[in-house]
């Protein structure tokens, strides 16, 4: 049976970042994970970083590989009745910018960053269970070599994502959750082919939403709104591209580089909060309490900005013995969660198409785009929103 002041669940960005703000804030942790290192980073999710994730990644030294290979986007275009837009992140919002550089890369930052540290993570964790989070001694159980083995802590962070232990712990009556589950579905497809746009294009068009985006200049990644009923047999790389191209301005048709994919998957999209954040000495944190459809780029950046409150929040308890952060913690997690869920569920309706809502909604949709292209106020509220809202 060990210790540890903190016992984190989950190796994603959220854990591994907690654990390296922790660290640095002189407060030991041990993180819990039930796949293997090589799983864990064979999920391709997120690819654009707000300002407030570059800083934190800066903040514990990790940050090195992410200014060398990442790109800094100063706007992107949105693609309308066949023309592009390009809204001007700079521009609108005093000069802010977005990071493209890839969640597998912060990923593997971290992973190294802690490995360097010397810091305890378990991987390939097997019946992983948390306990008595209801008091100031809960402990967390999991299999290893076939032999349970017993973490006691005085905090949980849960962030072992939407499909985690830690909210289905929390008995059904101390916990409210709210979710909107889209009716289509993201087909991504990565491949070592160069951009079609130096930045990245969100499409609306009556066959269905598309965006083109990136991990580096030689490596690009796609994905096409379709309907979930669709599985990924269905769609050969040809049939992408050829769709793709469908959902494109001639010009970027006609300049797409297409080529084999190195990985293709469908994400169901939904939004999803689970209130409160906190349970006792159990706290959730990124996807284990939230999940916004990707469109906003927000789910990522989300966890971020809830493990700078939770990291600041221990550092209080364990440094100043004020529970101030700890008590508190929820409730400022969730204001900046609900501004991010607002718009990612905005963006993702303004973008897709609900055949089911009819033409109608087809025109305000259509409406809606020409007013942001010709409204500065419009166009600097989607800029704002998009760069990231203030901690
Ligand atoms: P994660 O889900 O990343 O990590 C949770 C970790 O906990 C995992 O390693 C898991 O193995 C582990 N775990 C689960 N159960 C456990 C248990 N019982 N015991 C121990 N460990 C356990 N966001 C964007 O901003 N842009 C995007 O384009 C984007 N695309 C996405 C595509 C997909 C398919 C998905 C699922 C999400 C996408 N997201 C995107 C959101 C995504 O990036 C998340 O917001 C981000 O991974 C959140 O990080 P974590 O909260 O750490 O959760
Ligand atoms: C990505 O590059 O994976 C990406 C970028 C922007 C989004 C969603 C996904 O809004």
């Amino acid at each position: 049976m060990t210790s540890t002041p903190v016992a984190i669940i989950g190796a994603g960005p959220a854990g591994l970042l907690l654990g390296q703000l922790l660290a640095k804030a002189g407060v030991d942790n041990v993180i819990i994970e039930r796949q293997s290192p090589e799983y864990v980073l064979g999920r391709i999710r997120a690819g654009v970083l707000e300002q407030i994730t570059v800083d934190a990644l800066s903040s514990v030294g990790v940050d090195a590989r992410m200014h060398q290979e990442g790109l800094p986007h100063h706007g992107f275009d949105l693609l309308f009745k066949g023309q592009r837009h390009r809204i001007d992140l700079a521009d609108l919002t005093g000069g802010k910018q977005v990071m493209v550089y890839g969640q597998t890369e912060v990923t593997k930052d971290l992973m190294h960053a802690r490995a360097a540290a010397g810091l305890q993570t378990v991987y390939s964790a097997g019946d992983v269970a948390i306990h008595d989070f209801d008091t100031d001694k809960p402990r967390v159980t999991y299999t290893q070599d076939g032999q349970t083995h017993t973490l006691n802590a005085r905090f949980i962070a849960g962030c072992d994502g939407f499909h985690g232990v830690c909210r289905a712990s929390v008995p059904p009556n101390a916990i409210q959750q709210f979710e909107k589950v889209y009716p289509f579905g993201w087909l991504g497809v990565l491949a070592d082919v160069p951009p079609v746009s130096d930045e990245l294009i969100y499409a609306n068009t009556q066959r269905g939403f598309a965006l083109c985006s990136m991990r580096s200049p030689t490596r690009s990644r796609y994905y096409l709104q379709c309907p979930m009923s669709d599985s990924v047999a269905q769609w050969s790389d040809d049939a992408f591209w050829a769709e793709l191209k469908n959902r494109l301005d001639p010009q970027a048709a006609e300049q797409l580089v297409t080529g084999a994919s190195i990985e293709k998957s469908i994400a169901p999209l939904r939004s999803f909060v689970a209130e409160p954040m906190r349970f006792g000495s159990l706290m959730l944190a990124g996807d284990a309490a939230h999940i916004v459809p990707p469109t906003g780029a927000k789910g990522l950046n989300l966890a971020v900005s809830d493990v700078l409150y939770l990291a600041n929040a221990f550092e209080r308890y364990f440094k100043e013995k004020d529970v101030g952060g700890v008590d508190g913690y929820s409730e400022q997690a969730l204001a900046r969660v609900w501004k991010a869920e607002r718009f990612s569920w905005w963006f993702t309706s303004l973008m897709h198409q609900f055949p089911e809502l009819g033409s109608f909604n087809q025109k305000v949709q259509e409406a809606e785009l020409e007013y942001l292209i010709h409204s500065r106020a419009a166009s600097t509220s989607l800029a704002e929103n998009y760069v990231g809202l203030p901690l």
